[in-house]
């Protein structure tokens, strides 16, 4: 990586922290990632952009602020991105998946809080996030309770701008969604200076599809036998499509795609083709969160699809393109992120649904299902997620976890254990 240390200066980051977090994400990495058999060769510019990730990004960021540009963060795949772009804004994911700061986060957070929530908090308190620095606004909402008292205290640190999400998905939920909607566009121009057109709406909108596509290329390439891409690879690619520049992220991962369909053609797989293939369900692993899914891969299984935000939930479902006014596409926009299957709503059969639908679409002999520790909504619909697996003869493993190393043998016993039953 070049020097960026004036740049990160310039941010206010704390460099020594700062230096502490760099140095120990490499190490990580390698294990995680560099170890695995037959990697794509597509995978080379994803291992870039990790290894780029507070450099070449950021420095980015930089050029688009010095132009007048401005940079927006997001912590939930409900706020849609089109509309910060279409605006002129750089939409950033700032989800986080590594317990940091956890002193100053004492101070603000008590302890039994979902460790996504302490994690955004520790990045900001501790000044060793160059994206969350590099925010003009960052944009909460009221999904859970633990996010939203969050967002007020985040409020004291930094811009925030927080939608109201339905918590259910009536006529008339859809109807206050598609306001809302409206009013973060207000907010967005109000911010970037900039006015949203229809027409630059429907560009941006059918450039975001052209990511999801791209996506759904690759999940649809996961169902063959063997699989041609591991789950870990497959995650690492969804967890950076949430800050990386729409239309080059696109195009790497259709490139990667080209290659993954020869691979499909030469009945080539990153596991045997008799590997235990699972999907896992439940709470987002955000970047740099990589612990179950490596620990599942390590016993040979191979994870064919995510359901969840850093996964299918992200990328499922196509805003309409044909929009004929600013009006229609908004009330597009509403329809499709309304349709997403968070366990924060109620009822949310749908998501039980689509689990059951993608064992079947994916040839998969089992479910694994993560929830975060203290995150109630997820731990609870577990509970119904099992029920169905179980009137469907799917085997199901429950997990919680956090952010910390300590549970990684006794989570991987029960993994073992689990594959065990599956043979
Ligand atoms: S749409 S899953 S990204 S809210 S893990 S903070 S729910 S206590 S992250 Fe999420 Fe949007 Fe839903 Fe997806 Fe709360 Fe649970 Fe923590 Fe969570």
């Amino acid at each position: 990586m070049s020097d960026y240390r004036q740049m990160w200066a310039d941010l206010g980051l704390d460099l020594e922290a700062h230096d502490r977090l760099l140095e120990a994400l490499p190490p990580t990495y390698h294990d995680v990632y560099l170890t695995q058999p037959h990697r794509p060769r597509g995978m080379e510019y994803f291992d870039f952009v990790v290894n780029e990730i507070h450099g070449l990004r950021i420095q980015e960021l930089q050029q688009h602020k010095q132009q007048g540009g401005k940079v927006i963060g997001t912590f939930c795949v409900f706020v849609p991105e089109e509309i910060i772009r279409a605006a002129g804004g750089i939409c950033i994911g700032l989800c986080s998946g590594l317990e940091t700061g956890s002193g100053e986060v004492d101070k603000v957070l008590p302890r039994q809080v979902c460790p996504l929530i302490r994690s955004f908090m520790g990045f900001k308190l501790g000044k060793i996030c160059p994206y969350f620095e590099s925010c003009d606004l960052v944009v909460g909402e009221t999904t859970c309770d633990g996010k939203k008292k969050a967002f007020e205290l985040l409020a004291d640190y930094i811009p925030v701008h927080v939608m109201e999400t339905p918590q259910m998905k009536r006529e008339r939920d859809y109807q206050f969604w598609r306001e809302e909607i409206k009013e973060f566009a207000a907010k967005i121009e109000e911010i970037t200076g900039q006015k949203i057109t229809a027409a630059s709406l429907k560009q941006c909108i059918s450039d975001t599809n052209a990511k999801r596509r791209a996506l759904l290329r690759l999940a649809g390439l996961r169902r063959h036998r063997p699989a041609p891409i591991s789950g870990k690879d497959s995650l690492l690619i969804e967890q950076i499509a949430m800050y990386d520049d729409v239309a080059r992220f696109t195009q790497q991962v259709n490139r990667l795609c080209d290659e993954l369909e020869e691979r499909v053609k030469a009945g080539t797989g990153v596991a045997p083709a008799k590997a235990p293939r699972l999907i896992v369900s439940g709470t987002p692993m955000a970047i740099p969160n990589w612990k179950v899914p490596h620990i599942i891969e390590s016993t040979g299984a191979v994870i064919v699809a995510e359901e969840m935000c850093t996964g299918l939930r992200y990328f499922e479902g196509l805003v309409p393109e044909d929009a004929s006014s600013l009006e229609e596409a908004y009330a597009g926009l509403a329809r499709r992120y309304l349709n997403i299957n968070c366990a924060v709503f109620t009822p949310n059969t749908d998501r039980t649904q689509r689990i059951m639908e993608l064992v079947q679409e994916y040839q998969a002999d089992g479910v694994i299902h993560v929830s975060l520790s203290f995150c109630d909504p997820y731990s609870i619909e577990a509970n119904r997620v099992e029920k169905a697996c179980r009137q469907a003869g799917i085997p199901l493993l429950k997990l919680e976890t956090d952010y910390g190393q300590e549970d990684t043998e006794q989570l991987k016993t029960r993994v073992e254990a689990f594959l065990e039953i599956l043979k």
